[in-house]
């Protein structure tokens, strides 16, 4: 008999609406015609870049902004006109009907001040029904299954015969990457909720399996019940001024509610360096319009489209009978920065400071700016002065010819327009691979993405500067220091695998065996990875795939301590400073080093959304001091004096006990 999963998609019609590269698929078949919108065909340049406001707040009270943020659906020109607008989801505020769009406005932080934040689903329609996907769902993944009720909820679903797969309410829950969230705030994947719509069948779970647990938890430390279709959480912001992103991470799911559209950038301020050294302002609430901003947040996103501009994602719209499949990777064919497909940015000759984000599901970035759009190898005419990573600013500015970004990572830069001639044209361009990406150079170990599309970016239209730029040159700047961790109390010796599971590749988190073997382990078996509260520990995370993977921890921000062959090869410079997601390259050991100082449950992942949605998700649970530890790896740093000082070489292996040894 033939698997339903050996009917995958391969891409679509035509070849230019989705690209899923023979390393992809797991097998070849053709999906149904789709009339898809073919990317040479749209114009680059037409549109000024968006830059999202600030997020209006409700209250801003003593204690801490307030801010009710609902996801709806709603149509935004994306491709330019006379294409129709689009079809998305995306995040506002629900006191300002005009605030919502994809990105989302930006929250603005500052450290030391909490934000409260009650998130809605609203995926409903004008009667209060709810809204379907806008795409196809593969109900057979190991997801949230509210059609599975309370007792198969968080669990594998049954195909329903639809070509479009599930169709009933979706569900949400928000994660703040990269945030230091208590774990009822975190947005944990089993957390969800269904929108409050009227035509919910009975029988179908509201809410996923941990949701009860932490709205108890909130309602305990604060005084306050969430309403239904809806979570309150609170981030402390008790970390480093950094560049913050929130997003969809449903259990499942994420790949395809991320996909269409609710994202935004939470900036978290503070007085790490005075005011005017760096190029700004960002956009504030309450700014007059026409403000000119010199902080400018680009969140970098692949989509496809279908020939009437909707958004298109493979694995639906097909004709088999069982409905949509999981496709293991995706490389959309277009660029979108900012919610508009290859805009340009008219610039002053002074600095800018870019906070990049890769929004995309699974497309890793190289970038460079250029004067030549399309000219491979590309030839970079300004350096992107790199200075912050995820978690705040490096220890001192790097300047990159290119600059590697794989999905949900940070960079925060300078590009200094100063010398630009006035009407000069440069471009951000790509030259990261239009499929999945196993590390190496472009033109050399890999095909660069399409120069005529994926390629290109983003335009810049330099013109004289209308003022003085206060900002200090990157090349001058000194950034402050911050203390390393000390010493570990434990090392955890984690891998990267690959398993087929049906007919289909799928990527496994794991631990070791005792012979030094990836063990994996998928969502729902026993947790290994259960740090003590307030301990230190190094991860050393093996990947025995082909192919990268952003590896990305809850709750913490992280120091990165070596890669390589054995894992003691010093990190890149852009790699010194704190980081929430680390690129796992194949063979190689990647070391990190984190302090867990919250308790409770949390998860670590793989951040290519398609692996994280398939299996490629542990929990992280954090136990209070004296817990007992069933099925916990890891040394204690006595045992063979495994616990690794910073920068050292790789940890002397551990002695007897240091392979994890799950149960299950
Ligand atoms: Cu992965």
């Amino acid at each position: 008999m033939v698997s339903r999963r050996r009917l995958l998609a391969a891409g679509a019609a035509g070849g230019a609406a989705a690209l899923v590269p023979a390393g992809w698929a797991a097998s070849g078949r053709a999906l149904a015609a789709v009339a898809s919108l073919d990317a040479g065909d749209i114009p680059k340049y037409v549109a000024p870049l968006r830059i999202p406001p600030a997020m209006p707040a409700v209250g801003t009270g003593p204690e801490r902004d307030e801010y009710v943020i609902a996801v709806r659906q709603f149509r935004q020109q994306i491709l330019p006109r006379p294409w129709p607008r689009t079809t998305v989801w995306g995040y506002g505020s629900t006191a300002h009907a005009g605030s919502f769009g994809c990105p989302a406005p930006t929250i603005m932080a500052r450290v030391g001040r909490p934000v409260r934040v009650t998130w809605v689903n609203q995926l409903v329609d004008a009667r209060g029904d709810h809204l379907p996907h806008l795409l196809p769902v593969d109900p057979t993944l190991h997801w949230a299954n509210p059609a599975g009720g309370v007792e198969h909820r968080d669990r594998h679903g049954r195909p329903d015969g639809s070509p479009q797969g599930y169709r009933g309410p979706v569900p949400q829950v928000v994660h703040l990457h990269g945030a230091h969230s208590a774990q009822e705030s975190d947005g944990h994947s089993e957390a969800w909720y269904l929108p409050a719509a009227r035509d919910v069948p009975p029988d179908f779970a509201v809410t996923g399996g941990a949701y009860a647990e932490f709205r108890s938890r909130f309602a305990e430390r604060y005084g306050l019940r969430w309403a239904p279709g809806s979570a309150t959480f609170e981030y402390d912001n008790d970390q480093r001024p950094c560049t913050l992103w929130y997003h969809d991470h449903t259990l499942g799911l994420t790949r395809e509610n991320v996909y269409a559209g609710p994202a935004g950038f939470y900036l978290l301020g503070g007085d790490d360096l005075p005011d005017g050294v760096l190029p700004g302002p960002a956009p504030e609430r309450d700014d007059p319009p026409n403000t000119a901003y010199h902080d400018i947040p680009l969140m970098i996103q692949d989509r496809s489209f279908t020939a009437d501009g909707d958004l298109f994602y493979p694995g639906g719209y097909s004709s088999h009978p069982d409905g949509p499949v999981w496709v293991p990777g995706f490389s959309g064919s277009t660029m979108v920065v900012n919610g508009r497909t290859w805009p340009t940015l008219t610039v002053q000759r002074r600095r800018y400071r870019f906070r990049l984000l890769n929004g995309c599901n699974s497309r890793f970035l190289l970038l460079s700016v250029t004067a030549n759009a399309t000219a491979r190898p590309a030839r970079p005419v300004l350096p992107v002065w790199q200075i912050g990573s995820d978690g705040g600013l490096l220890p001192e500015p790097v300047p990159h010819e290119r600059v590697a970004l794989g999905p949900a990572q940070r960079v925060d830069a300078i590009v200094d327009f100063t010398d630009v001639p006035a009407g000069t044209e440069l471009y951000l361009v790509n030259e990261g691979p239009d499929g999945m990406y196993g590390g190496g150079r472009p033109g050399v170990d890999f095909a660069p993405a399409d120069p005529r599309t994926t390629g290109q970016v983003l335009r810049f239209v330099v013109s004289d500067a209308t003022g003085v730029d206060p900002s200090v040159p990157p090349e001058q700047l000194r950034l402050p220091s911050h203390p390393r961790l000390g010493p570990a109390q434990r090392v955890r010796r984690l891998s990267l695998n690959e398993r087929r599971s049906g007919d289909s590749t799928i990527m496994l988190l794991g631990v070791l065996d005792e012979r030094g073997r990836g063990l994996p382990l998928r969502w729902s078996d026993p947790p290994t990875e259960q740090p003590t509260l307030g301990d230190t520990e190094v991860w050393e995370v093996r990947n025995f795939t082909r192919h990268v993977h952003p590896v990305h921890l809850h709750q913490v921000q992280f120091e990165m301590l070596g890669r390589g062959h054995s894992g003691s090869v010093r990190p890149e410079p852009g790699d010194r400073g704190w980081m929430d997601t680390v690129l796992a390259y194949p063979w190689e050991v990647t070391r990190i080093k984190a302090r867990f100082d919250r308790p409770g449950r949390y998860a670590w992942h793989c951040h290519l959304l398609e692996h994280e949605d398939n299996e490629m998700m542990r929990p992280l649970n954090v136990l209070p001091r004296g817990a007992a530890e069933a099925g916990d790896g890891g040394a204690a740093a006595g045992d063979g004096g495994a616990a690794a000082g910073d920068g050292g070489a790789a940890s002397a292996p551990a002695g007897p006990g240091s392979a994890s040894t799950p149960t299950g």
